[in-house]
Parts: C-alpha cells; sequence; structure tokens
C-alpha cells in the first residue's frame, strides 16, 4: 500500500513528540513518509519534497517545527493538500512556534494543532480521519484506537475505585 500520509520535520531533534503516534502507525500497519526538511536551512529541497509528496498520491501532509516555524506555511504554500501543523517546543516554551503555525495570513490555510506529543498524535488521529472516508482499513485502525482508547480509561476507573475501596 502506498502511503497517503506524510510527516516532516524542521530538524531530527523533533522527532521525540512523534514516538506515541509513530509507534501507532507502526502497530496498526499504517504506511507514512517521515522527512526532515527545514523551511529555512533546506528551502529548495522543502518544495520538491511537497512535489514528490503530490505525485506519490500522499493526502495529507503533517508539518511539525519550532521557534520561527515556517515549514507548514511554506508547505501550505506550495500545495493544495491539506496542511497540519505541529508546533514544538521551544526556548519560549513553544509559544513562538503555535503562533507562527496559527497566525497564517488569510488564503493560506494551516490547520494548527497543540504543542508537543498531544499536539502530534492528535496531527496524526486528524490526518487518519482526512484519509479514512477513502480508506476503509485506515478508518478501521483509527475507529479500534478509539475503542481502546476508551477501554484503558475504564480500566483505570476500575483500578481507581479498587483502590478507593481498599483504602
Ligand atoms: C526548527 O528549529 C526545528 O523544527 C527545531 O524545532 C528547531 C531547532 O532545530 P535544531 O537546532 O535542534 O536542529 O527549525
Amino acid at each position: 500500500m502506498n502511503p497517503k500520509l506524510a510527516i516532516i520535520m524542521g530538524s531530527d531533534s523533533d522527532f521525540p513528540v512523534f514516538n506515541k503516534g509513530i509507534q501507532f502507525l507502526k502497530d496498526s500497519g499504517i504506511p507514512f513518509r517521515m522527512e526532515v526538511t527545514s523551511a529555512h536551512r533546506t528551502p529548495e529541497r522543502t518544495v520538491s519534497l511537497v512535489r514528490e509528496f503530490e505525485e506519490q498520491g500522499i493526502q495529507v501532509i503533517i508539518a511539525a517545527a519550532g521557534g520561527a516555524a515556517h515549514l507548514a506555511g511554506v508547505v501550505a504554500a506550495h500545495t493544495l493538500l491539506p496542511v497540519l501543523a505541529v508546533p514544538i517546543s521551544s526556548p519560549l516554551m513553544g509559544l513562538d512556534s503555535l503562533l507562527s503555525m496559527v497566525q497564517m495570513p488569510g488564503g493560506i490555510p494551516v490547520a494548527t494543532f497543540g504543542i508537543g506529543e498531544s499536539g502530534a498524535l492528535n496531527a496524526i488521529l486528524f490526518a487518519l480521519s482526512i484519509i479514512g472516508p477513502g480508506d476503509k482499513t485506515i478508518l478501521d485502525q483509527a475507529r479500534k484506537f478509539r475503542s481502546e482508547q476508551a477501554e484503558s480509561v475504564l480500566k483505570k476507573n476500575h483500578q481507581l475505585q479498587e483502590k478507593i475501596r481498599n483504602k
């Protein structure tokens, strides 16, 4: 199966926020591409990657970056594919990254998620919601994630009740 999801990061130092999401994609057998490319340090490669993604049939691009985080905006400027932005924490605690991504000028949309790990996981799950209606395998995996998550909350609640009972 060709990947329909591409994840790009401004630096390899951004990778840790994707640990949980990548584990989920791998466990679910969902193919994806992941590349390091920077809007500032490798601007030409960034644009050529976007072309490559379009030619390969990628349907959603997740772009993560920190600081003066222009990656998602630059990518969105070069494609009509949906671009989901993940702000990475920074010396300013990621507020700079978040604002760089969320405050796009009208006309070039970027859907921005929360800072860090939760944002990265939600961007991946959101990408599956976009791709899912056209791909039953992906939709099934997204449903499975939700139900396993609900089960784990119920289990934690059960453990909590036991703890209270035994106090
Ligand atoms: C951004 O600068 C990257 O996305 C990263 O979050 C930040 C720092 O990059 P490194 O100096 O760790 O490579 O472009």
